[in-house]
């Protein structure tokens, strides 16, 4: 019999050799993994306390290797295909995000790990995005793109044929396994040379620059890593003495007690040369690093909660990140932050371990088993993304020219079409997570 490896260890070592080849290919994205390693360890030496529960939670092992990526597509086979390479990897497309409402002309999932021992092993995301081409609104030019995305593959035919192996088999040994991380790696590779004339590119960058960085090149390149942080407004403060140009806000909750779901930058895109099939000369710029800073999982109540606060704070436009900040602080003082309120409240998710060192009685309800300490509850962390804050960094990462919303209602039903597959809705995940077994 021969001896598979675990999707979790091939997904570890993908995610591992993604990013050395963005800091290979980004240096920059280096110099952010060094501030944010420094700002961690700073912040788990002031923090005895929350160095303790990470460890308990089974984070700290996790937090170095957390991060996740983003990559955007043309084509319906394209993300099929693409959902069918990660499988191999023990990733499993999750939620439905639409960012057509934020002029964005895309419609996206997060392949990603499920179960918790996979979680706990290395959550590597990836925040998938299919082009709709048909929010292209001249018809020549929607076709045009159309016939060049036709041309491509982006994946290796050895890609191709270890995916097809892994589906028969049930698996990859080896030498497979390893053959698999390289081959793959070439999807997510940068080509400094389009496969269209400087014209084309024009064409399809004045429609929306987005649709010239998914239709211009050989493939997906990968657009961004983010590593996990435990104090992101330390980080978005000292980027600048690191050389780095954070983007104008960070997304997401503001700074709280209890953090929820997450806080988001980034660094904005560079420009990098490009050569055109022509030969002619120029510069595009796509890429990009994030940070993120995670909280607990909210449950359908905490979300509606969240989602009427935020827009709320979002009424009055922001000078800059202070007065953002400011205002989200202003809101959000209706979201109660601590963690037995959000627990009593059903707002968040939370993961339950008994304590057997502590004698209880059958009559004691949960409550008081969690006050004697017999009964341990620590927030789950949230493991998926946010449309709004999703909007701002694909916005930053476009230049000023945004345009406005798109006149197209969300598409889940043709997304998944497109992918083959439904995409599993994120709440439902945490929910059954948090049930006693
Ligand atoms: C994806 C932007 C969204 C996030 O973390 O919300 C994203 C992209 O720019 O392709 O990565
Ligand atoms: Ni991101």
């Amino acid at each position: 019999m021969t001896e598979w490896v675990s999707p979790d260890h091939i997904r570890d070592r993908f995610s591992k050799a993604m990013s050395a080849m963005y800091q290979s290919e980004v240096p920059q994205y280096g110099t952010l993994l060094e501030l944010v390693a420094s700002v961690n360890q700073q912040v788990l030496n002031q923090s005895p306390e929350l160095h303790t529960r990470m460890q308990q939670g089974g984070e700290l092992p996790r937090l170095g290797v957390e991060r996740h990526g983003a990559i955007r597509v043309g084509t319906p086979a394209e993300l099929a295909m693409l959902r069918r390479l990660f499988a191999v990897m023990g990733m499993f497309p999750v939620g439905y995000y639409d960012l057509s409402e934020a002029g964005v002309p895309v419609h996206s999932t997060a392949f990603r790990p499920i179960d918790e021992a996979s979680l706990g092993y290395n959550p590597f995301r990836v925040f998938t995005s299919l082009l709709r081409l048909e929010l292209i609104d001249d018809p020549a030019l929607r076709e045009q793109a159309s016939a060049i995305l036709a041309e491509r593959d982006i994946f290796t035919p050895q890609a191709k044929a270890l995916i097809a192996r892994y589906e028969q088999q049930g698996g990859l040994n080896e030498q497979d396994a390893e053959q698999f991380v390289e081959q793959a790696l070439e999807t997510f590779r940068w080509h400094e040379q389009a496969t269209v004339e400087v014209a084309t590119y024009q064409a399809l960058s004045q429609e929306h620059r987005l649709i010239a960085d998914v239709v211009c090149f050989r493939g997906p390149h990968i657009n961004h890593l983010t590593p996990r942080t435990l104090d992101i407004d330390a980080v978005q403060r000292q980027m600048p003495e690191y050389g780095i140009d954070p983007k104008a806000v960070i997304e997401g909750p503001p700074r709280r007690q209890c953090p929820i779901l997450l806080r988001q930058t980034s660094f904005k895109a560079l420009d990098e040369p490009i050569r055109f099939a022509d030969a002619a000369e120029g510069y595009h710029s796509a890429r990009f690093g994030e940070i993120e800073q995670r909280g607990v999982a909210l449950t359908h109540k905490g979300r509606a909660l969240y989602d009427r606060l935020l827009a709320k704070a979002r009424q009055t436009p922001a000078a800059d990140n202070a007065a953002h900040q400011a205002a989200l602080q202003d809101a959000f003082s209706d979201f109660p932050d601590d963690e037995n309120t959000l627990r009593r409240e059903k707002l968040a998710f939370f993961h339950y371990r008994a304590d057997p060192g502590v004698s209880v009685t059958p009559s004691q309800d949960i409550e008081s088993l969690i006050a004697a300490g017999a009964l341990v509850a620590t927030p789950m962390i949230y493991e998926d993304f946010l449309p709004i804050s999703a909007a701002g960094i694909f916005q930053s990462n476009l230049g000023d020219a945004n345009r406005d919303e798109y006149q197209s209602r969300s598409n889940q039903a043709q997304f998944e079409q497109a992918l083959g597959a439904q995409v599993t809705d994120e709440i439902s995940l945490y929910a059954e997570r948090e049930k006693p077994r």
